[in-house]
């Protein structure tokens, strides 16, 4: 990652050059979908409950142009070769592997919905670092929506769109993920924080102006290697739903807070009556978080987000030492608070700092690696920007 994250220019001109230089003509537009940070509400989309994302300043853009014909190509500059793909592989889930799939589940999860995909050349350019939780994937799916819905004039409101490139993750791709990452990189508007309720997908955009306060988002990329998230992740969820079924509700946003103690007293297993307390008591930080913003008091959600890491550190159990670490150190040289964000295992640490506070406290973070033997992490100072869009 670079600092402070790279205007959406350069990126996008990477995109045209790629097109350009891929199929010797000009592309039709440009569309970006940015990465996303999670501020708070990690692992209670699925279970039904509240988030807060804020989108990113670092984006990938899809540069496109209709061809005649079901059929799609897609180059991207982060991999060795293009890949090419017709009706056949689009329609069935799985047909197209990799990062590919992420384009043709889109193609998928259009066309099982009934609308007509127009054929495609697409070449794709992004800042969003892989791998790093930051929703590299949902971005390439929301610039890929946004570029087929309006290269085929197709009829899917904003407020549509995040399920469909849900369904174009959990079904074609078979990431049993939930709904929180599409519809941050598509509904976020700039200098909002996202609150959305995951059951009923109503949105309300929470103040989070930073920059009015004095205040970033340090966002710590812990270059941690993913160990076993995917099966974590899904092991968590199946937790998570076994527990609302013991518990006879719908799913763990049901049970308030005040009904957590008797709840866990009905669960035998102390794991799973870790889980619970996490989500429960996750939801209701995102409350509170959102009631202080709405206040104006960003400052003071600074022990929402520490609470919410030592949560999912000790009660839900997705955090790895260098993530720990990160948190530790960010605390330490002055954050009003950190945490990880995003589904686990590795990946980024968002501290919340006075703006001018925001390189000591990396520097901080960096030394705190370098002691304890960790490969130097990344670093990039970010305020909350909008959702997929078409560039001018
Ligand atoms: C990943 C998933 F994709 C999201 O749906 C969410 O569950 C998150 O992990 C954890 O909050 O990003």
């Amino acid at each position: 990652m670079t600092e402070p994250g790279t205007p959406a220019g350069a990126v996008a001109e990477r995109a045209t050059a790629g097109f350009r230089g891929r199929y010797g003509a000009e592309p039709a537009g440009r569309w970006a979908a940015p990465g996303r940070a999670n501020l708070i509400g990690e692992h209670t989309d699925y279970n039904d409950g509240f988030v807060l994302p804020f989108a990113l300043p670092l984006r990938t853009v899809v540069a496109a142009a209709p061809q005649d014909g079901e059929r799609w190509a897609v180059w991207s500059e982060l991999a060795d070769s293009p890949v090419e793909f017709g009706a056949a592989e689009a329609d069935q889930p799985g047909g197209v592997t990799g990062w590919a799939g992420y384009v043709a589940g889109v193609v998928w999860a259009l066309r099982a919905a009934g609308h007509r995909v127009p054929g495609g050349r697409l070449a794709i350019a992004s800042d969003v670092p892989v791998g790093s939780g930051l929703s590299s994937s949902a971005a390439i799916e929301a610039a890929t929506l946004a570029a087929l819905v309006d290269l085929g004039g197709l009829d899917l409101t904003d407020d549509r769109r995040p399920r469909l490139a849900q369904r174009a993750e959990n079904e074609y791709v078979g990431a049993p993920t939930g709904i929180m990452d599409q519809s941050a990189v598509i509904r976020c508007r700039a200098g909002h924080a996202l609150f959305l309720d995951c059951r009923t997908e109503s949105v309300e955009q929470i103040p989070f102006d930073l920059d009015a306060a004095g205040l970033a988002v340090l966002v710590i990329d812990s270059r941690a290697p993913h160990r076993h998230a995917d099966g974590e992740y899904a092991s968590r969820r199946k937790s998570c739903e076994r527990a609302a079924e013991l518990l006879g509700v719908t799913a763990l946003r049901d049970v308030s807070p005040a009904e957590l103690d008797a709840a866990l007293d009905r669960l035998d297993d102390e794991e799973m009556r870790r889980r619970v307390r996490h989500v429960v008591t996750e939801d209701q930080r995102v409350l509170d978080t959102v009631a202080l913003l709405r206040a104006g008091r960003i400052r003071d959600i600074g022990p929402l987000l520490t609470a919410s890491h030592a949560s999912m550190r000790d009660d839900f159990e997705i955090t790895v030492p260098e993530i720990d670490t990160a948190v530790e150190a960010a605390l330490a040289a002055g954050a009003y608070g950190a945490r990880m964000t995003g589904g686990g295992f590795g990946g980024c640490v968002l501290a919340l700092v006075d703006a001018d506070a925001a390189d000591p406290v990396a520097a901080a973070v960096t030394a705190a690696y370098a002691e304890r033997g960790f490969p130097a992490p990344a670093h990039v100072t970010v305020l909350p920007t909008g959702g997929a869009h078409r560039l001018p």
